[in-house]
């Protein structure tokens, strides 16, 4: 018999539409008339709202409006207001961060003075943001793994933008906005202190980001081959005997003589992804801050090899006399 592998559910989730539990203690409301759309119940639920945008919803909606103007109109202005050149090189577009004379000081708008506006503004919207998923959580009474989740990846990403550079001394050390200058700062970064390959704490991120992957996988196909028992109802299966989920873990058993529970393969996953950020966040803080050049320090460490002696000492050229600081 064909499987069905497509990406599309199987299933239409429709009833009659209903705006979920009460929200009590709050001082806004639901906004929005539920109704039903054929193409978002072929990807997930077809019903659409209401959605709970609250004071810091709207406020975070609005911080990240500023940030993403003021980042295309920059671009645009870097175009000489061509409207037709700015959706040809808008890939290759960027607002720049100060650069290292400004060290840690608020330079002229035009030299890095709109990169630290846009950055407060982001920042704000997405902290703004965390605060809403964290309250809608409380709300619904649930546990707050969303949020803590999110956590982890705001962190990584003000180690880039905000700690790392206070440490440096300086804003120039920031990623700027744009699609491929983000790219370009990231390989630079890494050429800079020495190849981050070296960096254990990349190592463990990548570990944790293939891991996520990995994992993802072999639980969504396994949940997705025990559906047909009734799998995707997969809390009340965690205790019950002769259920899809036993299936699926005698699946594992037999094929690797171990099986995840329900409820630890959800654990598992939130680790696996949550470390992802957090291992790489202690891996960019530590880079020149604490470890200059990343390949002498795995020298160093034994995980990479000498330099033949023909060329004397080697040091961090970044350091050497004359280099560019
Ligand atoms: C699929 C969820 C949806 C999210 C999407 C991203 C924006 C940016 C641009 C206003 C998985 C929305 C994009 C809001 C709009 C402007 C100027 C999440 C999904 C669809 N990166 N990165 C991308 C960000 C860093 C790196 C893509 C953000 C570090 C590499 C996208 C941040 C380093 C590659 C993007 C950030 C780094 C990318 C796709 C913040 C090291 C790619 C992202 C806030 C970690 C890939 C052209 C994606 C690519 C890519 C966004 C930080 C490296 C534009 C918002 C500085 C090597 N990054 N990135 O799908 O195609 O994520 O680039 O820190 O190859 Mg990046
Ligand atoms: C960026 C967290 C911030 C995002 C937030 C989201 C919005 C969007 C959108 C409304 C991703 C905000 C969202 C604003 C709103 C809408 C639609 C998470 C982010 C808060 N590396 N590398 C990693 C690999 C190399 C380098 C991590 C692989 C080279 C640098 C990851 C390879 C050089 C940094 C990883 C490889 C280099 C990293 C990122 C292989 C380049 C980092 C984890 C096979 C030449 C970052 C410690 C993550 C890090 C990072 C993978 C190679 C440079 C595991 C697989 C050697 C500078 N690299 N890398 O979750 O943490 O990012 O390093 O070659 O900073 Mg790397």
């Amino acid at each position: 018999m064909a499987e069905y592998q497509n990406i599309f559910t199987r299933v239409q989730v429709r009833g009659p539409v209903y705006a979920g539990v009460p929200v009590t203690a709050t001082t806004w409301t639901r906004s929005g008339k539920p109704f039903y759309i054929h193409l978002a119940g072929i990807l997930g639920d077809a019903q659409v709202g209401p959605i709970y945008l609250g004071i810091t919803g709207v406020a975070s909606l609005i911080c990240g409006f500023i940030a993403f103007e003021i980042i295309g109109l920059n671009m645009w202005a870097s175009v000489n207001w061509n409207p037709v050149q700015f959706v040809r090189q808008l890939f290759w577009l960027a607002l720049e961060p100060p650069a290292p004379g400004y060290g840690l000081h608020f330079p002229p708008l035009a030299e890095g003075g709109w990169w630290l506006m846009a950055g407060f503004f982001l920042t704000t919207s997405i902290l703004l943001w965390w605060v809403k998923v964290y309250r809608r959580a409380k709300a619904l009474g649930m546990g707050t793994h969303v949020a803590w989740a999110f956590a982890a990846a705001i962190w990584l990403y003000l180690v880039l933008g905000f700690i790392r550079p206070i440490l440096m001394g300086s804003w120039s050390e920031a990623v700027p906005f744009g699609i491929f200058p983000h790219l370009d700062w990231t390989a630079a970064f890494s050429l800079r202190y020495g190849n981050l390959f070296y960096n254990p704490f990349h190592m463990l991120s990548i570990v944790f980001l293939y891991g996520s992957t990995l994992l993802f996988a072999m639980h969504a196909a396994t949940v997705l081959a025990i559906s047909r028992f009734g799998g995707e109802r997969e809390l009340e299966q965690i205790v019950d005997r002769g259920t899809a989920f036993e299936r699926g873990a005698l699946f594992w058993r037999w094929t690797m003589g171990f099986c995840a529970s329900a409820e630890s393969i959800h654990r598992w996953a939130w680790w696996f992804a949550v470390l992802c950020p957090l291992t790489g966040g202690i891996g960019i803080l530590l880079t020149g801050t604490v470890v200059d050049n990343w390949y002498l320090w795995g020298e160093k460490h034994g995980i990479a090899a000498h330099y033949p002696a023909v060329w004397g000492v080697v040091t961090d050229p970044a350091l050497a006399p004359g280099a560019v600081k």
